[in-house]
C-alpha cells in the first residue's frame, strides 16, 4: 500500500493569515499617509488664507488717516460712519476691536473659503521711544495688530507701527 503525501499545493492557512495581516498593515499605513497628506494640505491652505487676510486688511488700514479728521473723533467708529460695511471708516482706530468670523471685505462680502477663520484688529498708542510699550497718550505712533486665527489657534499675527502723518495715498473707498 502506498502512503499518501501530506503535501498539498497552494497556500496554507498560516500563509493566508500572514498575508492578511501584512495587507491590513499596509492599508493602515496608506490610510494614515493619505490622512496626513490631507491634513497637511488643509494646514497649508489655512496658512495661505490667513496671510492673504492679514495682507488684505493691512492694505485697507494703511490707507486710512492716523486719526479722524473730525474734531469730535472717538476711539472706534464715529457715529456718522456706522453703516452696513466699513465703507465710511476713515481712521485707524475705527478698526479697533474689529473681529469678523467669517472674515468679510470692506463691503461686508464674506470670504467663503475662509469662513472658519477669524480676523481681528487691535489699535493702540505706543511710546515714541519704544514701540513695544503701549501707552494711553498719543505720542505720535499707533500700533495696529492684525490677527488671523482658527479657533484658539493663531495662524498669523502682524503688528505695524504707523506714525502720525497723513498718507499721501489716502483714499476714501
Ligand atoms: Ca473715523
Ligand atoms: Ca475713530
Amino acid at each position: 500500500m502506498m502512503l499518501r503525501s501530506s503535501f498539498q499545493p497552494g497556500l496554507s492557512y498560516v500563509e493566508v493569515l500572514l498575508a492578511a495581516v501584512i495587507l491590513s498593515i499596509l492599508i493602515a499605513a496608506a490610510t494614515q499617509l493619505f490622512g496626513n497628506l490631507a491634513r497637511s494640505q488643509t494646514i497649508i491652505t489655512d496658512q495661505d488664507g490667513a496671510e492673504f487676510l492679514a495682507l488684505e486688511m493691512t492694505r485697507e488700514i494703511t490707507r486710512r488717516y492716523y486719526a479722524d479728521p473730525d474734531l469730535n473723533r472717538v476711539l472706534g467708529v464715529e457715529a456718522d460712519e456706522i453703516g452696513p460695511d466699513r465703507g465710511l471708516w476713515d481712521d485707524l482706530d475705527d478698526y479697533h476691536k474689529l473681529k469678523n468670523c467669517p472674515p468679510v471685505d470692506r463691503w461686508n462680502t464674506p470670504y467663503k473659503n475662509l469662513a472658519h477663520l477669524t480676523r481681528s484688529v487691535d489699535v493702540q498708542y505706543v511710546a515714541a521711544n519704544d514701540f513695544t510699550q503701549i501707552v494711553v497718550d498719543d505720542q505720535g505712533f499707533r500700533a495696529v495688530t492684525i490677527t488671523v486665527s482658527d479657533g484658539a489657534k493663531i495662524l498669523t499675527q502682524h503688528t505695524y507701527v504707523i506714525p502720525n502723518i497723513t498718507p499721501p495715498y489716502y483714499v476714501t473707498r
